[in-house]
């Protein structure tokens, strides 16, 4: 059976190979936020980097964009249940963002990314680096629209979507492991799309 907008059968077996357990995958790209689209703009932004409370660096958009840039394609899974193969990312590694803020290792052994509105997410500092993550300035060759997370958001593409924040303003390095937005509501606190680790629990 074929939903539409979902193709979860007769996928050719490296497509299938690609879809973690219980995704299907999505043709169109959907828009999940708890609440409105924030409209940052582009001069009003800045990125910062805390170690607890400590600021460590911050920049503007000017200055973040004059930072080395990447381009990555990965696969998105979202907890929902919709997975999006082969999308196309350009923005800054983290890996370059701690290098530009003269840090030659992580202060912390976990980080939290905060947003414009509110939410946050947890990830393991090490989830981060290794060039497995970044903060996303482009989608698909344009600038990143607003409904997803422009002007900027992590792609953490190796975890849930959930851990993507959008409207990203910093990370900030932590000591211990502490839930984010969805985390606090019961979402995993790490989120393996690979070991569905949807829920507390999983
Ligand atoms: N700041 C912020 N980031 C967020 C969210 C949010 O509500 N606020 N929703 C998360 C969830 S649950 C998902 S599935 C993805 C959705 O990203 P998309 O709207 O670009 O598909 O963003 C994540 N990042
Ligand atoms: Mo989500």
């Amino acid at each position: 059976m074929v939903t539409r907008g979902f193709t979860g059968r007769q996928r050719s077996p490296d497509i299938a190979k690609r879809l973690p357990p219980g995704q299907s995958l999505a043709n169109d790209f959907p828009v999940l936020s708890a609440g409105p689209t924030p409209h940052i703009s582009t001069e009003d932004w800045t990125f910062t980097l805390k170690s607890g409370p400590k600021p460590l660096a911050r920049w503007t958009w000017e200055e973040f964009n004059a930072l080395p840039k990447t381009m990555q394609t990965r696969d998105i899974h979202c907890v929902t249940k919709w997975s999006k193969l082969d999308t196309l990312w350009e923005g800054v590694l983290i890996d370059d963002i701690l290098a530009a803020a003269g840090l030659d290792r992580p202060p912390t052994p976990y980080t939290l990314a905060h947003s414009y509105d509110g939410y946050s997410t947890n990830v393991p500092t090490a989830d981060l680096l290794g060039g497995k993550a970044m903060v996303a300035l482009s989608y698909a060759g344009a600038p990143l629209a607003p409904d997803h997370g422009g002007p900027a958001r992590l792609l953490v593409p190796h975890l849930y979507f959930w851990k993507s924040a959008k409207w990203v303003s910093g990370l900030q390095f932590i000591q211990r492991d502490e839930p984010g937005f969805w985390e606090l509501r019961g979402y995993h606190i790490y989120g393996d799309p690979w070991r569905e680790q949807r829920f507390a629990g999983d």
